[in-house]
């Protein structure tokens, strides 16, 4: 028995989401124009398709699981269960306007036609805002349809809004905020739920250790209680004596958020020679 996963076969999700398997310990082939790859040390069967597609094949049960962005998932609006969010493939579906147009609020988009791709998302957006509008739905290279008369407005992806910017419209709107999400089969035997089990906790434990660094630092002996206090770490701090008399050497885990701050204090408070590495796993 093996769990099939669908990912994406080229485009945004595609790199980030071999790459989450290869960290998760996964190896597999995958080899250019290769529509499945057999996993070689873990039960897993990756099936490399349109993103488009994988809702639909995780509804129906040809793949158990898969990685699609948010955005693709409420589209689809498919009857399947997101186990985790990735934290990667961030990006917004938003409604943008021409820069030289005035824009108030949703309502001056009342009787405009709006492009997009995104038409489920955005009639939904538009009905609870009680708003009518000709919905033009476009596959692609929406961004320009304001620019050749075939829409007033548009609905679509930005990251950075330098499309955005260089096809002359402004983000207006905000209609969703999106990344990339592992969704499952909402019917699987326990066995399988078992192996999503195990991969999430390896994602988690990935997650772990990217939010976190190991640090080491020099103390006097007579700073150890306050430097102690600085340093959280996982159950308390590791400290191990200097061959020079009066030092030891401190090691410890911190936050990345809180990185920074700790660093500055443990300054002010005499350590010496500190350094930060970064974990490739962390299990709590
Ligand atoms: O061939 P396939 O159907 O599999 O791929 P696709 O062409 O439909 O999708 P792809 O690879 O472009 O995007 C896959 C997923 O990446 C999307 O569904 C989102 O979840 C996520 N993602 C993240 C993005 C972006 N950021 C993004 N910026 N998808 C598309 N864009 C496009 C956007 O449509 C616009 O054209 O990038 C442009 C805007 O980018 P900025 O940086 O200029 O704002
Ligand atoms: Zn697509």
């Amino acid at each position: 028995m093996k769990l099939k996963i669908a990912i994406q076969k080229s485009g945004r999700l595609s790199e980030s989401s071999l790459k989450l398997l290869k960290e998760c310990g996964i190896e597999f082939d995958n080899g250019l124009n290769k529509l499945k790859a057999e996993a070689y040390n873990f039960p897993l069967e990756v099936f490399f398709l349109r993103d488009d597609d994988i809702p639909q094949y995780v509804e129906d049960g040809v793949a158990d699981i898969g990685i699609v962005g948010e955005n693709v998932l409420q589209e689809k609006n498919k009857d399947v269960r997101t186990v985790e969010r990735l934290g990667f493939g961030k990006c917004r579906l938003s409604i943008a306007f021409p820069k030289d147009k005035k824009y108030r609020s949703v309502k001056d988009l009342e009787g405009l036609r709006i492009a997009t791709s995104y038409s489920a998302i955005l009639s939904k957006y538009l009905r609870k805002n009680k708003i009518q509008a000709e919905i033009h739905e476009i596959s692609g290279s929406v961004e320009i349809a304001p620019g050749i008369g075939l829409a007033d407005a548009i609905c679509d992806l930005v990251s950075s809004g330098s499309t955005l910017f260089t096809n002359g419209l402004k983000e207006v709107e905000v209609i969703l905020r999106s990344e990339a999400a592992l969704i499952s089969n909402k019917n699987l035997s326990a066995e399988k739920n078992i192996l999503i089990e195990k991969l999430l906790f390896r994602i988690n434990a990935l997650r772990t250790a990217k939010n976190n660094k190991y640090i080491l630092l020099n103390a006097p002996n007579e700073k150890l209680a306050t430097i102690c206090k600085i340093l959280p770490g996982m159950k308390s701090p590791t400290i191990l004596p200097l061959a020079d008399k009066g030092w030891s050497s401190v090691h410890s885990v911190v936050e990345e958020d809180a990185f920074w701050e700790i660093i500055e204090k443990l300054k002010a408070n005499g350590a010496q020679g500190i350094l930060v590495v970064p974990i490739e796993k962390m299990i709590i």
